[in-house]
Parts: structure tokens; C-alpha cells; sequence
């Protein structure tokens, strides 16, 4: 979905009457492709907007999908910013060439988790925020079929979740290919794949979208999803019957990323967006729409929702082997030809 979001000079003296525009991409126009949620999408463009002036044109895309457009585009490219989403896409992206380095002087404010995506891709990408991988359940209907809530792994084999868990697809999802990694890395690779394959007779669908299983779990489509837990606090504040856990085994984590594409038509533009993307002040505005990571500026206040990685079972995530594009590539074959392949 691409909009480009305006403010009137009227609108920004009175702080109302935000138009959109059908546009997209309106000259001198930053254009951004995002990865979060939607609302956090337009916000952030919207308050870019006020900040600078620079107009911004926003499409909200899943990581594999930007990933596939920002190379498609790559002789010509459409967008100048790629703020959001896990970072191991960016990663593949830097060593394809498709990122401009950029050493912002925000960098010294941030985390070393979110300095260690600077450095593992030369330059190209850096982290916004932080975010574990856990389940979603819908307490309601696991309580009317009284079934136990998963707390591990291993839980999502029961045979009362034929058919109730939801996943989206590594090739589309970044969530998804967190939890492919994850799951390689955790019990080993050959033992990872057999996991998933015990797991396909539970998926009921897997989506394009990794935020899609919050979605259905909270309206009791499916029992449970595997998602960015932060994603499931969410819809438990938005008032939803849903409950979150994170494997008893271990867990990966996404270190969401933000990166310049190289050849952006407005360069000057995206260097203002990437240093005040690492400010304090526009980091809050994911809290200010019931996004809950841990944001990568030191002093930016972790929202209180926030799941607190510090009480999470991490594994010890290999991005820079499992961001490589060989290893993305190989791997994803390998989840089509030996999961996905089970479908058909
Ligand atoms: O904004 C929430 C969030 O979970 O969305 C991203 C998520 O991976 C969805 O993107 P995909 O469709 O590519 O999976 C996360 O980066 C972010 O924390």
C-alpha cells in the first residue's frame, strides 16, 4: 500500500487536518519503505514531516518483499529510505550493493546491539529497535476447548494444535525467516528441519505479513501464532482475549533496522530521516502507537509495555552468518523444497 501523507502550512499552525494524498512520490518527496505496523508508519512520516518540512511518500511493505523491490528497482531506485522490519534482509541487501553507507552522529547514542548491525554491514544499516520472537495465544478459546496455553516449542506439536498455529512465510516475512534462523540455530540445522516439518500438519496458513498471525489469533482465527511478541502486547491493550509466551527452549530476537538505498534521489532528505529516526523523540512515537520494542537510542524511554529482553531466554543470534545472502538463500530454498513443498 503506498500513500504520501501531506500537511497543509494551515494544518501545521493548527496541529489538525492531516490530508492524504493519492500522489505517491510527489517530487522532492522522501520516499520510505517501511516495515512496522502501519499506524507506527504513517506517525512517523507524519511527524518527520512536521519536524523538516520534507514531504514523504510511505509504502508498508513485509522485509523479504522491500528486499525483492529494492533490487528490482536497483538501476533506478524508487525510494531513498528502508526504515523497519529485522534486520538480516538489510544485511543480505548491503552485500548486494543495494545500500549506501552512512555514519550518522547519532551512532555514539545507541545500544551495541543496534552498533553491531552498523558494523556488520559495513556502514549500510543500522538498528532502531530490538523485539524477541514468542507465541500469541487466544486465551478465551483455549480455555472453551481446555487446552493449555504453549509454553515451549515442543507444545506446538500437541495434537490439539492440528491445524491452530500460524506462521507467515520466510520468503515474504522477515518474522519468518527470524524464526526459520531461529529454529536452525537453536536445536541444529538438520533437527530444525525436522521440527518444521512435524510443525507444517499444525500450520493452518502461512501468511505474507509476520504481524497477520497477531491478527487472527486475536480475533480467535487461529489458536496461536508465532510472532514478535511486542506484536501480541498490542492486541492484549487493544483489548483483545490474547496472551504472549516465548519458548522455554530459547528464543532469536530481531534487531529492526533502518538503511539508506543506494542511488536515493534524496540524499539529503534521507540523512535528515535516518539521524532523527535515531532520536529520542521519534523513537517514542512507536510507544505512542502500541509499538512495543526496545528502542536502540540509549535514552529513549523503553516503553513499560516493552517485554523486557533481559527476562527472555535468547539464543545467541548469528546475524552476520544468517544475514549473509548465500546463507538467506540456501536456507529459504531449503524451506520451500522440504516445508512448503508438503502443501502441494
Ligand atoms: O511493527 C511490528 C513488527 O513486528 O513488524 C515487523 C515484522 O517483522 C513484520 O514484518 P514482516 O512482515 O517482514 O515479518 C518487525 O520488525 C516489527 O517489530
Amino acid at each position: 500500500m503506498t500513500i504520501s501523507v501531506k500537511i497543509s502550512a494551515a494544518a501545521l499552525l493548527l496541529g489538525s487536518s492531516l490530508f492524504v494524498s493519492v500522489s505517491a512520490q510527489a517530487a522532492g518527496a522522501l520516499t520510505v519503505y517501511c516495515g512496522v505496523q502501519e499506524e507506527w508508519c504513517q506517525a512517523m512520516a507524519v511527524s518527520f514531516q512536521r519536524t523538516t518540512g520534507i514531504q514523504v511518500a510511505l509504502t508498508r511493505k513485509s522485509a523479504g518483499e522491500t528486499l525483492a523491490q529494492v533490487r528490482a528497482e536497483s538501476n533506478n531506485p524508487k525510494a531513498d529510505i528502508w526504515w523497519g522490519g529485522p534486520g538480516d534482509p538489510q544485511l543480505q541487501a548491503s552485500e548486494e550493493g543495494l545500500l549506501q553507507a552512512y555514519e550518522s552522529p547519532m551512532l555514539k547514542e545507541l545500544h551495541p546491539w543496534a552498533v553491531s548491525q552498523f558494523k556488520q554491514s559495513k556502514g549500510k544499516s543500522v538498528g532502531i529497535y530490538a523485539g524477541a520472537l514468542g507465541f500469541i495465544y487466544n486465551v478465551d478459546e483455549l480455555k472453551k476447548r481446555n487446552i493449555a496455553a504453549p509454553k515451549c516449542w515442543s507444545d506446538l506439536l500437541r495434537p490439539e494444535f492440528k491445524a491452530e498455529v500460524q506462521a507467515a512465510n520466510p520468503n515474504s516475512s522477515g518474522t519468518a525467516y527470524t524464526t526459520l534462523a531461529t529454529l536452525v540455530q537453536l536445536f541444529g540445522e538438520d533437527d530444525g528441519f525436522s521440527y518444521m516439518k512435524k510443525l507444517h500438519p499444525q500450520m493452518n496458513q502461512y501468511t505474507k505479513s509476520g504481524i497477520a498471525p497477531a491478527n487472527a489469533a486475536a480475533r480467535g482465527e487461529t489458536l496461536v501464532g508465532i510472532i514478535f511478541i511486542h506484536d501480541g502486547v498490542t492486541q492484549k491493550i487493544n483489548g483483545f482475549p490474547v496472551d504472549v509466551a516465548t519458548p522455554c527452549e530459547g528464543t532469536g530476537y530481531e534487531i529492526g533496522s533502518m538503511s539508506i538505498i543506494n542511488g536515493a534521489k534524496n540524499l539529503d532528505s534521507a540523512k535528515k530521516w535516518y539521524d532523527w529516526a535515531l532520536t529520542p523523540a521519534a523513537q517514542e512515537i512507536a510507544g505512542q502507537n502500541k509499538s512495543y520494542q526496545v528502542p536502540s537510542n540509549k535514552k529513549s524511554p523503553i516503553p513499560p509495555e516493552a517485554p523486557r529482553l533481559s527476562d527472555i531466554r535468547l539464543i545467541d543470534y548469528n546475524f552476520q552468518k544468517y544475514g549473509t545472502a548465500d546463507e538467506r538463500k540456501r536456507l529459504l530454498t531449503r524451506w520451500d523444497n522440504e516445508i512448503r513443498a508438503a502443501s502441494n
